[in-house]
């Protein structure tokens, strides 16, 4: 019988998130609020990376923390964790075990190229360490223990999916198919979400609060972050990416979260200032939020029933993930274990 990389079954679909901070719109924009309508057609698994996470230092407590947020978080948008495999990576350690072994198949050179390796060692030059350095080693790792299809995440992890592909190529070239090859799947529109100082710059959660809407934000500061957001010279509410990032950011917000088209809440505007799009663009946010952050409330409140859901989504995330592990030893070579 030819030898496939994954037994017949939905494709399967895989992200993670690192619990580096409180998630902000541009992560929900991005990433979460798209993870809900794939569960009905894959199989999915979403994942609290806190191994990725401990790249850059973090506060023991805090981080603890954090993982419980995010994977509230996960839940309060609505995933279904009888169906979708929700966890956290540290639980399952084969994720390090298979980043090991495909460090062996990636080159340094690879992994200098890195855009984020470059900036995060820019803003951390304290802690140029070597998990930094490696961290889409361990990425690949994530995704390819699951035989993964898809990988939805913003445009900011194009070049990761990149190199997981090519650690995958070159692996299935040596020792036949043994991992399914991973594409990536960002969004169209709302994939790079900016800052609100600085909109040459995306949104990210571990920048300065007043860059960012969190996702946990109550309404009176999301109103008043957003009415402080750079907008660009001119007033007209024009959507123009290149010559009004500030403006255009805002455009995109309103219409991804309103569900309207770009086209459609430009014309809202005419003849109107910047004002008034800052002030609907808060609305929005406030809208989407509210519900989200009374689930997460319930489900903080929770913690036991919460800690469940992580250990059964580690359970049946090990038996998948021991199964390519044990194809990944025989293949390689490594002793086996009898
Ligand atoms: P950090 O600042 O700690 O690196 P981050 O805000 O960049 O964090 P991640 O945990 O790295 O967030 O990313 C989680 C998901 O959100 C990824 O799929 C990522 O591509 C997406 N994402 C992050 N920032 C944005 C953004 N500004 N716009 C759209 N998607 C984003
Ligand atoms: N590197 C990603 C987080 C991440 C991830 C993954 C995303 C870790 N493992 C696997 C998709 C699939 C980030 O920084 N956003």
């Amino acid at each position: 019988m030819p030898e496939t990389a994954r037994p017949a079954g939905k494709p399967v679909i895989y992200s993670g998130i690192q619990p580096s901070g409180t998630l902000t719109i541009g992560n929900y924009i991005g990433s979460l609020s798209r993870f809900k309508q794939l569960e009905a057609d894959f199989d999915c698994l979403f994942c609290v990376v806190d191994m990725h996470a401990i790249t850059v230092r973090q506060d023991p407590a805090q981080l603890r923390g954090k993982i419980n947020e995010l994977a509230a978080l996960y839940l309060a948008v609505g995933l279904d964790p009888g169906n979708t495999i929700l966890y956290c990576q540290s639980h399952v350690p084969a994720h390090a075990e298979l980043a090991w072994v495909l460090d062996c198949f990636t080159y340094m050179g690879e992994l200098q190229r890195m855009t984020q390796f470059k900036d995060k060692s820019a803003r951390h030059e304290d802690n140029i360490n070597a998990g930094l350095f490696t961290y889409p080693v361990l990425m690949a790792a994530d995704i390819l223990l699951y035989q993964t299809s898809a990988v939805p995440v913003g445009a900011d992890q194009k070049q990761h999916l990149e190199i997981a592909r090519d650690i995958a190529i070159r692996f299935n070239n040596i020792y036949g198919n043994v991992f399914v090859v991973p594409e990536p799947y960002i969004p169209k529109i709302g994939a790079k979400i900016l800052s609100l100082q600085d909109p040459s710059r995306k949104m990210s959660k571990s920048d300065p609060e007043d860059t960012f809407i969190g996702m946990l934000d109550p309404p009176e500061v999301i109103r008043r972050k957003m009415k402080r957001a750079v907008t660009d010279s001119g007033a007209e509410v024009r959507f123009d990416p290149d010559g009004k990032p500030g403006v255009s950011n805002l455009i995109t917000m309103l219409s991804i979260l309103t569900g309207r088209t770009i086209a459609s809440v430009e014309g809202d505007y005419v003849g109107k200032g910047y004002g008034a799009l800052k002030a609907d663009a808060a609305e929005a946010c406030v809208e989407t939020l509210a519900p989200i952050q009374a689930e997460h409330r319930r489900w903080l409140a929770d913690l036991t029933e919460l800690n469940r859901v992580l250990k059964d989504g580690a359970d049946r995330a090990s038996r998948i993930a021991a199964r390519t592990m044990g194809k990944v030893r025989r293949k390689v070579g490594l002793a086996p274990l009898n």
